[in-house]
């Protein structure tokens, strides 16, 4: 089927915590977080999504104090990294002071449903935000999932959320959707999302893919996370051509380079950019600004 090809946009993550499934324990230090989120940005990330509390399969809930105790020095280190900030909370008073320190994008795992305040924050602040998919809580999730057809229960759930924000204020533009690969689901039930996530594009809205370093990839290679970089690059690559367009990732520089040259194969056709180099952060900022979601 032939699909629009979008410009692909690369969301790296920053995770401050000490239990994150990848890379848990490796930024909890601020410094070492904002060195990374600007060698994220000289690398390529358009976005970077900065977290305070795991989502990985069993993780307990984090304080408020304590998410924003990690994250809010973080964002202040990397405001004018030449990146957008993202959010990755469900807490509406995280998403408060993050957007005070410069945040732009919440990145809500609960789809405005873990905090009744979310919806009215976003609203006001006119972030943009990332609605994702998870069947029951981190804690549970991984739990037996069951669905009758996968793809379709995601995608109303998606409708349906996506309706919940704009009742409550939210501009559509504003809202991305995303499958919410991993968030309760069987290896079978991420890969059928995979291969069926023109459905989910097909709402009309920015598609969020985050798979990367995930465990179904270690299921399919034996490889342990760190080593997971192609497998991920093969799922981005794929949800490109079926019309994805924010990919969300640890490894920014392989998944970058392969996007650029996938979507430039689906086209059929290369545009130069518009300024001389496409590595250092501020290049890399000014010419992807034009073609981010808004
Ligand atoms: N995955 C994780 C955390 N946040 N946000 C979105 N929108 N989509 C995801 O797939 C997603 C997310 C968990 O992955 P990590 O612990 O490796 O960051």
């Amino acid at each position: 089927m032939a699909v629009p090809v979008p410009e692909p946009v690369v969301m790296g993550v920053v995770n401050v915590t000490p239990d994150s499934f990848s890379d848990g324990g490796e930024w909890l230090d601020p410094d070492a977080a904002i060195a990374h989120g600007h060698a994220l940005v000289a690398q390529g990330a358009a976005i970077l999504d900065i977290g305070g509390e795991s989502t990985r399969p069993g993780a307990e809930p984090v304080s408020e104090a304590e998410e924003l105790r990690r994250v809010v020095p973080v964002l202040e280190g990397l405001a004018g990294a030449g990146a957008r900030l993202s959010i990755d909370t469900s807490k509406a008073a995280v998403a408060a002071a993050a957007s005070d320190a410069g945040a732009t994008v919440v990145n809500d795992v609960t789809a405005l449903r873990g905090d009744p305040d979310m919806a009215a924050l976003v609203a006001d602040r006119g972030c943009d935000v990332c609605l994702m998919h998870m069947l029951g809580e981190p804690r549970t999730m991984q739990r037996d999932p069951r669905y009758g057809d996968v793809v379709a229960e995601v995608r109303r759930f998606l409708e349906q959320r996506l309706e919940h924000a704009v009742r409550h204020g939210i501009a559509t533009e504003r809202v991305w959707l995303d499958p919410g690969i991993g968030f309760g689901k069987t290896i079978d039930h991420n890969l059928e999302l995979l291969a069926r996530l023109h459905e989910i594009v097909a709402l009309g809205r920015p598609v969020v893919v985050g798979t990367s370093r995930k465990s179904f990839l270690g299921t399919i290679t034996g490889r342990a996370p760190a080593d997971r970089v192609a497998g991920t690059i093969a799922t981005n690559v794929l949800a490109l051509a079926q019309g994805a367009r924010v990919f969300r990732v640890h490894d920014v520089a392989e998944a970058r380079d392969a996007l650029l040259v996938a979507a430039a194969t689906l086209a059929g056709r290369w545009l130069p950019p518009t300024t001389t180099s496409t590595t250092t952060s501020t290049t890399t900022s000014t010419t992807r600004t034009a073609s981010r979601p808004s």
